[in-house]
C-alpha cells in the first residue's frame, strides 16, 4: 500500500497472504494478497498464477499483522484446489479472479477469531454511489520502485471512481472493461501497489464492510489523477456461488 497507514490485522481480519513453496529456496515465499470469504474459501487475483502452481505448493496465512513474523493468532492453511476464471485474459487482466478451497478433514478450515474473520460478499446487483469511501489493505510495496514488500499490514482509504472516468486515458492507454472498477485518493494518494494484488477493496454497506473489489492493476502506485484498478466482485457472485456449491 502506497500512503495509507500501518494497521493491525484485527482491522482487516479477512486479509490473507498467499505463499508458494520454492524448492530451490526450500521455503515459502510471499506471492500475493488474498481474501477470506468463508471458513474454507479464499479469493485472490488470477494474475497471481503466472505459473500454474500445483495446489499443494500453496499456503494461505491468516491472522498476521507482520508479514514474516509468526504470531499466536495466525492460522496457516493448505490449499486443496483452485480455480482461475475461465475467461481470465492475461493481456488485459479482464476477469482477474481466482477462487481457492482450503484443505480440511473436518469441514472447518479457518476458525473465527478477532484476527481471522470472513468478509461479507455483496449482492450481485449492489451498486454503491460514486465517491463512496472504501478501504484497501495489504502487505505489498509502499512505493512503486521499492525493492521490498511491507513488513506490516497497511490500510489505505480510496473512493470509488465514476465508471466514465475509469478509462484508458487515465491508465497508460490500457484496456478497461466493465469487469473492472477504479478507486483512488486525491488527498494523500493512498493506492494499492505491487504485492497487494489479490487483496481486498471493502466498502461499508449497512454497517458492514463488504468486498467490492480485488486489487488487480494500475499505472504505478499513487500517481496523481491515476486510479487503482480492481476486479468488480459483484460481477462474479454467481460464479463464486456455483463453484462453492459444486465443491
Ligand atoms: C501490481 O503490480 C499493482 N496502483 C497492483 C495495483 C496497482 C499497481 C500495481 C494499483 O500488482
Amino acid at each position: 500500500i502506497r500512503g495509507g497507514q500501518v494497521s493491525d490485522i484485527r482491522e482487516q481480519p479477512w486479509q490473507a497472504a498467499m505463499t508458494v513453496y520454492l524448492p530451490r529456496k526450500r521455503s515459502y515465499s510471499f506471492l500475493c494478497g488474498a481474501v477470506l470469504i468463508d471458513s474454507c474459501w479464499i479469493l485472490t487475483a488470477a494474475h497471481c498464477f503466472q505459473e500454474r502452481f500445483d495446489a499443494n505448493r500453496l499456503q494461505i496465512v491468516l491472522g498476521r499483522t507482520f508479514r514474516l513474523q509468526n504470531s499466536s493468532s495466525e492460522q496457516i492453511l493448505d490449499v486443496e484446489k483452485y480455480w482461475i476464471h475461465e475467461q481470465y485474459n492475461d493481456d488485459t487482466f479482464d476477469n482477474d479472479i481466482a477462487l481457492l478451497k482450503l484443505k480440511s478433514e473436518s469441514g472447518i478450515c479457518a476458525v473465527n477469531s478477532p484476527e481471522v474473520l470472513p468478509v461479507c460478499l455483496p449482492e450481485p446487483n449492489l451498486v454503491l454511489p460514486d465517491l463512496t469511501e472504501c478501504e484497501i489493505s495489504g502487505y505489498g510495496k509502499e512505493t512503486e520502485f521499492s525493492a521490498f514488500n511491507s513488513d506490516r499490514i497497511k490500510r489505505g482509504r480510496v473512493r470509488l471512481w465514476p465508471q466514465e472516468q475509469c478509462v484508458p486515458e487515465k491508465l497508460a492507454d490500457r484496456v478497461v472493461t466493465p469487469n473492472m472498477l477504479c478507486a483512488g485518493d486525491t488527498r494523500n494518494l493512498d493506492d494499492a501497489c505491487k504485492g497487494d494484488s489479490g487483496g481486498p477493496l471493502v466498502c461499508p454497506k449497512n454497517g458492514r464492510m463488504t468486498l467490492m473489489g480485488l486489487i488487480s492493476w494500475g499505472d504505478g502506485c499513487g500517481k496523481k489523477d491515476t486510479p487503482g484498478v480492481y476486479t468488480r466482485v459483484t460481477n462474479y457472485i454467481n460464479w463464486i456461488s456455483s463453484k462453492m456449491r459444486a465443491n
